[in-house]
């Protein structure tokens, strides 16, 4: 059988770029090319194995960001290299301050204990007995977009600038059931979790929040977590800066009042115009950026291109996002893929015909409680130049007219 009527979809896909009128020279469809495994003379393939890996063609990789000790250290997604919502395992950011601990889970205990009626500890096999939730969730370190409180350079790409954020299937308890099944005494309004890395970090969660929403997670896309994401279990606090969400989990203490860690006082504050710094800064806020095409990238000629990119919110639902080409001067309403779900990456897409001339794109998202990301300058104007965390400005890429992509502010 001639291969090219196993291709049916083909000539209606002629139709349709025809019908788009995009102008490019990919109308113009070349016959099929023939395969890599045509040239090859049909030899077999590779066969069957126990744990998968991507092909050797594939080479996006997380990015180390400049620290001094990699015990300390952050790696950042590659947002402009992905599809679709969820962040690969193996692609997920990292961020830890005393390295990755290895921790056999069937050593590993959680204990919950302080104002409770009874102290508990729990091993890895209760927790699983426990019934489960499975959710999708952004974690985004506060300090993503840092580089957004200094003026632009362009050549910051979106994984320089954003990829401190990932998106993730997260399965495990509902921190309430822990807490029903331990008793929590009237007098408790928050809790103390504590990691088991060499820095023991430790945050403060106010209570109301540890019994809305908050997972004891142990599943991330379908599998266990991996080390770098707190094996064998991690606190998941929805929409809230990543800092708050314990890797490791090995304590959770149910107190009185925060507990002024050093993660909640000299660090994850926002220092203000005035000197005042601001504490528990918890929810982040609407954000989004354009992945392709974005810093760094190179369109290959003027015609169709399609403009995609990353929107999320702390606070819920991505309600609408805009994109502009002009700098901001004028924006359209791009596509949302479904489902559009709370505190998770959703990507929206616009298709544009690029004209050749320089554009700068832009995007802005707004969530479902209206909240919608400011320019840079009016976020300065507010929170001035002081605080490291918590930048949701705008992000623009300017499109010149050889294509090339760069990091712009606007
Ligand atoms: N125990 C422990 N939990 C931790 C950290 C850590 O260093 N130790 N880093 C925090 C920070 S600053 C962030 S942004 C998130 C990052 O989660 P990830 O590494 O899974 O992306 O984990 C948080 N939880
Ligand atoms: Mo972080």
């Amino acid at each position: 059988m001639p291969l090219r009527d196993t291709f049916p979809a083909r000539r209606s896909r002629r139709g349709f770029l025809k019908a788009a009128a995009l102008g490019s020279a990919a109308v113009a469809l070349p016959p099929l090319p023939v395969s890599g495994q045509e040239r090859a003379g049909r030899t077999l393939g590779a066969g069957v194995s126990g744990y998968g890996r991507r092909s050797r063609f594939e080479v996006a990789t997380r990015r180390v960001r400049g620290v001094r000790y990699e015990q300390a250290a952050g790696s950042l997604t590659p947002l402009q290299d992905l599809d679709g919502a969820i962040t690969p395992s193996a692609l997920h950011f990292e961020r830890h301050h005393a390295g990755i601990p290895d921790i056999d889970p069937a050593e590993h205990r959680v204990a919950v204990d302080g104002l409770v009626d009874r102290p508990l500890v729990f091993t890895m096999a209760e927790l699983r007995r426990l019934p489960a939730v499975t959710r999708v969730y952004f974690i985004e370190c506060s300090g993503n977009g840092r580089v957004k409180w200094s003026p632009a350079r362009p050549d910051t790409d979106a994984q320089g600038a954003f990829g401190m954020t990932s998106c993730s299937e997260w399965t495990g308890a509902p921190l309430s059931a822990l807490l029903r099944e331990a008793g929590v005494r009237d007098e408790a309004r928050w809790l103390v979790a504590e990691g088991a890395d060499a820095c023991r970090m430790t945050r403060s969660v106010p209570l109301d929040k540890a019994l809305d929403d908050v997972l004891v997670a142990y599943g991330q896309n379908g599998e266990a977590l991996r080390p770098a994401q707190g094996y064998p279990v991690r606190l998941l606090i929805p929409g809230w800066e990543g800092n708050i969400s314990i890797k490791w989990l090995r304590r959770i203490q149910l107190v009185d009042r925060a507990w002024q860690t050093r993660e909640e006082t000299s660090k994850y504050t926002d220092l203000m115009p005035n000197g005042e710094a601001r504490q528990f800064t918890f929810v982040m806020d609407a954000k989004s950026v354009i992945t392709r095409p974005s810093g760094g990238q190179r369109l290959d000629g003027p015609g169709f291109h399609q403009i995609s990119g990353l929107a999320w919110s702390g606070r819920g639902k991505v309600r609408r996002v805009e994109v502009s080409t002009d700098g901001g001067a004028s924006w359209t309403e791009a596509r949302l893929q479904d489902p559009v779900l709370p505190l998770a990456h959703t990507r929206f897409r616009l298709d544009w015909r690029w004209d050749g001339s320089p554009a700068t794109l832009v995007s802005r998202c707004i969530d479902e409680t209206g909240d919608r990301q400011p320019t840079r300058d009016a976020l300065i104007a507010v929170r001035g130049t002081r605080s490291s965390y918590h930048n949701n400005a705008l992000q623009g890429w300017r499109v010149r007219s050889d294509g090339r992509v760069e990091n712009v502010d606007v």
